[in-house]
């Protein structure tokens, strides 16, 4: 397993894994700081949407503690014309490529379809039936190289594609099929999974005998685990497997190693199916506080620590007031974006609807 950093913040380069640790190397303390200031902000953002839903604002909530530096760093090794397909818990990655907190928010009330445009962010929407989103994502890849944007090395023209998914979505054939286009098309596309060893009340042993990380092999496509609560090696590992992709070298599997410390959902009791103890001991792995004990060994003072802090208190204040004054969309965006074009049965329904609403009177 590739690991740089080590639980009590300790950085150092396993042997043979020089190339990764020389990406870490190039980077500057500016960068370092945003890789913390997003772990931070981010969990934040995750702790007050999880009390906006305890309080009847959010239908639901996915909660993603624990696993922002498999989020953060793979998310900031994502280049300039890449494209990422998530699943539904990635608030991270969408933070560190401009998605509005907010409009993830939005979604989980219900105002909105899906959030944040694609084309604008290149994260994709979120993906709730499993493993779809590797689906899309393959094929995504398999078109950019018909379009020839893969290895001209032009870095205005390539690109490539993350594919994010859960350990439990690896049980959907989905995820096998994806593996093998990618490997006989040769996309530029990196299968990242993020193993936080639950899905939902199923433990990681029932989704598989072999270790993830060599689940693509009989395909073709090569993959390495790394420590997914450790920022620099989700960095490195996945910029320098984009970066490849991105040349022509063909698809990658990551599997980074972490641990979902939340509920599944703000409607899942995790009591009721493992053990504190378990919970306790990747608590002691914490991404945050590992890369903080990092941070403040290369210098970093209370200044900053105390800014973050603040900055993130700050922010939950916004997304309290923000969603506390949310309305409720107009009925009619229920219809609109089904089709493209007007469609007859739609017309229908929309009619139906309102008529239903009408005999109803005011029931705001
Ligand atoms: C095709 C499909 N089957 C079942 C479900 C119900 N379901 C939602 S989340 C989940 C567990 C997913 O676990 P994992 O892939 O490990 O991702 P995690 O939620 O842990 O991030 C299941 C079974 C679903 N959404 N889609």
């Amino acid at each position: 397993m590739l690991q740089l950093l080590a639980p009590d913040g300790t950085y150092g380069v396993p042997k043979g894994y020089e190339k990764y640790g020389k990406l870490i190397e190039d980077l500057d303390e500016d960068t370092l700081k945003t890789f913390y200031r997003d772990m931070a902000r981010i969990r934040r953002f995750d702790i007050e949407a999880i009390a906006l839903q305890r309080q009847g604002q959010l239908g639901l909530w996915v909660p993603a503690i624990g696993q922002e530096g498999a989020q953060i760093g793979s998310g900031y090794a994502v280049g300039k014309n890449d494209h990422m397909f998530p699943s539904y818990r990635e608030h991270g990655v969408a933070l560190t490529h401009g998605v509005e907190l907010m409009s993830i928010l939005k979604m989980m009330r219900g105002v909105n379809h899906g959030g944040w445009n694609p084309e604008e962010t290149r994260f994709h929407l979120y993906a709730i039936v499993l493993a779809t989103q590797v689906l899309h994502a393959v094929g995504y890849a398999m078109g950019v190289k018909l379009d020839g944007k893969v290895g001209t090395g032009n870095p205005e023209e390539d690109l490539a594609v993350i594919s994010y998914m859960g350990d439990g979505a690896t049980a959907e054939g989905d995820v096998s099929e994806s593996l093998l286009f990618a490997a006989v098309n040769e996309s530029p596309i990196v299968f990242f999974i993020q193993n936080n060893q639950w899905a939902i009340s199923a433990h990681i042993d029932s989704q598989t005998k072999a270790p993830l990380y060599t689940r693509g092999e009989g395909f073709g496509v090569p993959g390495m685990r790394i420590d997914g609560n450790d920022v620099l090696a989700c960095y490195a590992a996945t910029k320098l497997h984009m970066d490849q992709a991105r040349a022509g070298q063909g698809p990658f599997l990551l599997e980074a190693l972490t641990y979902r410390i939340g509920a599944h959902t703000t409607s899942d009791d995790p009591s009721k199916y493992r053990e504190d103890a378990e919970v306790e001991k990747w608590k002691a792995k914490d991404p945050i506080v590992r890369f903080e004990t990092f941070l403040r060994r290369q210098g970093v003072g209370d200044d900053f620590f105390d800014e973050v802090t603040e900055a993130g208190d700050q922010l939950a204040k916004d997304i309290r007031e923000q969603t506390f004054a949310l309305q409720n969309p107009p009925m009619e965006n229920i219809f609109n974006h089904v089709y493209s074009d007007q469609h007859p049965e739609i017309d229908k329904q929309r009619a139906w609807l309102e008529a239903y609403e009408a005999q109803m009177g005011d029931h705001e």
